[in-house]
């Protein structure tokens, strides 16, 4: 089994539900990843250690997502210089607005690239990272391609 290039991450066991989406969605397109829980208050030895570790590990793109005052994708972004995406879980205190405007309102110079809350922000993450990587990973991009295809095939002409 090769290395993994993408890491995902996600503040609770709770938050698999929602995250599970980037990772079937990266299996579909062959894109070889982790997934690991990694709290940024619960577990902040963990964050750090995986943060700065990421990138000698050979990963290339961070995908975090947090519900609540998500701090995760935000402090993980502080520790490496890998691109990190970030996924509003929907909490239910607040839907998710809370989990969304944590992370997105990231003060200039450290940047999260800030998905939709939910399943729609995990599967795109994982579009997302999945195109990043392909600008140098040609199979990838033709696979790329081959998914939006067939997303494209599937979409009925008439609604019934
Ligand atoms: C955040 O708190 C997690 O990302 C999760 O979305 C939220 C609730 O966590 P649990 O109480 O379900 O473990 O850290």
């Amino acid at each position: 089994m090769a290395d993994p290039l993408i890491g995902i991450i996600m503040g609770s066991t709770s938050d698999w539900d929602t995250m599970r989406h980037a990772s079937e969605t990266l299996d579909s397109l062959g894109v070889i990843h982790e997934t690991r829980v990694v709290s940024a208050h619960r577990t902040p030895r963990r964050l750090y250690d995986y943060a700065q570790g990421a990138k000698d590990r050979g990963l290339k793109l961070i995908i975090a997502g947090a519900g609540g005052a998500a701090h995760l994708p935000g402090m993980a972004a502080s520790m490496t210089e890998l691109p990190v995406l970030g996924v509003p879980i929907e909490s239910k205190a607040l839907k998710g607005m809370d989990s969304l405007l944590s992370i997105v309102q990231m003060p200039a110079g450290i940047p999260v690239g800030t998905l939709a809350i939910g399943k729609a922000g995990a599967v795109n993450a994982a579009l997302l990272a999945a195109a990043m990587l392909a600008n140098n990973d040609e199979s990838l991009a033709r696979r790329l391609a081959d998914w939006r295809t067939k997303q494209t095939d599937s979409v009925p002409e008439n609604p019934e």
